[in-house]
């Protein structure tokens, strides 16, 4: 009877997590960047003689035994054949934005944990493809490494993305706690930091499998709230919920002039420079717009914003630039003006059905300027009417702002 109770019951089907981790992420950049860095120890942090510590390094440097916050001094003497950069915090910021971007294509259900991890929710039957998918594109896109681990909870699929560091995938399933999350040291479990686990090998506890074995009243005798946590972690048992953060209302992007500003061609330069930002973030985040505001302030920081809703929704550069000149026009004779920007809102999800087939010029155009915008900053990009500042059709080839 028992056995016909157990057909009966209704088979419930879980979402699989994963934890998608860059490898080594300021150092990766770096060696994307820069070709010549690649196979080498390259080492991320701040001034040695400013007492500097290291951000993070090249798996060639953790092999000489360099790790993230030790002191650059001693990085230094460890690996004097190091190659050691500053932090170029604004690089790694773009190419978080596109690494969320890409991953937030595969999944609405996404936690961002920091500027190069996220937990993504994915239907059951489909963890391990999206983890192969994920890589792949990345991979292919950015030309970065990143670990991904599989499971159906976050500690286990955490758990299985450090197993897999570096460049690699694996999965991590409650049916293998025993066999491979209990011979693993307790530092693997989050809330345990060098304190906690000194305590608890004093106890003679140094394995997840020994803690959990450890009886629990004795667990909360020397740890106090946080033991009963820890002790379902050493189960594989974990039932946070991820914090999926909320989705995208509006892009804005804004400039203030290095001086206030009276010419209108000069105006229309910022407001190109914008709309191209807009444009590649739009496109980063495969949305649409529907509406575009423009936001101008005068030198004495009065400031109006007029808006324009669009027949069809778009992530064009032109149409943006348009928009916004549109907007603009009444106001031509409003100088001096000290701020502009433009915001995209009424924002609208697309998938992309062709990379490649079918697309006009200007998207094609457009797709080899984000892939290089992506890959070297927005710096390397000029515009042929910023090259050709004579053309009739050029509004400006100033960039006066900042
Ligand atoms: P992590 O993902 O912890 O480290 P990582 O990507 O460099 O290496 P891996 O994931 O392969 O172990 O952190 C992401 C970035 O955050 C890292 O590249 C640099 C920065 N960071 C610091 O600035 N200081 C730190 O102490 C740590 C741990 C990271
Ligand atoms: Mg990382």
């Amino acid at each position: 009877m028992g056995k016909r109770i157990g057909v009966l019951k209704k088979k419930r089907k879980f979402k699989k997590i994963l934890l998608c981790d860059l490898d080594a992420f300021y150092a990766s950049v770096e060696q994307v960047d820069n070709p010549v860095y690649r196979g080498k120890p390259v080492i991320i942090g701040g001034r040695p003689e400013a007492r500097g510590v290291v951000s993070t390094c090249s798996y060639e440097a953790r092999a000489l035994g360099v790790r993230s916050a030790l002191p650059m001094a001693k990085a230094m003497r460890l690996c004097p054949e190091g190659i050691f950069l500053p932090v170029n915090m604004n690089r790694y910021k773009e190419i978080s934005r596109h690494v969320m971007a890409i991953l937030g294509s595969y999944t609405p259900e996404m936690e961002r944990v920091s500027i190069d991890e996220a937990y993504l929710a994915v239907s059951p039957g489909e963890g391990e493809q999206t983890a192969i998918a994920i890589r792949e594109k990345i991979r292919h896109e950015l030309g970065l490494p990143v670990s991904v681990g599989v499971s159906s909870n976050k500690l286990l699929a955490k758990i299985a993305c450090e197993l897999a560091k570096p460049d690699g995938w694996s999965t991590l399933w409650k049916e293998d706690v025993k066999t491979r999350l209990w011979p693993l040291s307790i530092r693997f479990l989050p809330g345990i930091g060098p304190v906690t686990e000194k305590k608890l090998n004093r106890l003679g506890v140094k394995t997840i499998g020994e803690l959990a074995v450890f009886p629990l009243d004795s667990l909360q005798h020397l740890l106090g709230k946080t033991a009963l946590n820890l002790h379902k972690y050493s189960k594989g048992e974990d039932d946070r919920n991820l914090e999926t953060t909320p989705s995208l209302k509006s892009i804005s992007e804004e400039t203030t002039f290095a001086r206030d500003i009276k010419d209108s061609k000069e105006m229309k330069a910022a407001l190109m420079e914008l709309a191209e930002g807009i444009g590649y973030r739009l496109r980063l985040q495969k949305m649409k717009a529907r509406t575009i505001s423009l936001k101008l302030r005068f030198s004495d920081f009065r400031t109006i914003t007029r808006t324009i809703s669009l027949t069809e929704a778009t992530d064009k550069d032109s149409m943006i630039f348009q928009s916004a000149c549109r907007l603009f026009l009444p106001l031509a004779d409003t100088f001096p003006w000290r701020l502009v920007g433009i915001r995209a809102s009424g924002l609208e999800n697309f998938t992309q059905l062709s990379l490649n087939r079918g697309e006009d010029k200007e998207k094609s155009v457009t797709r080899v300027q984000d892939e290089l915008r992506t890959r070297f900053g927005k710096e390397v990009l000029y515009r042929a009417q910023r090259l050709f500042p004579d053309s009739n059709d050029n509004p400006s080839s100033k960039n006066s702002f900042s």
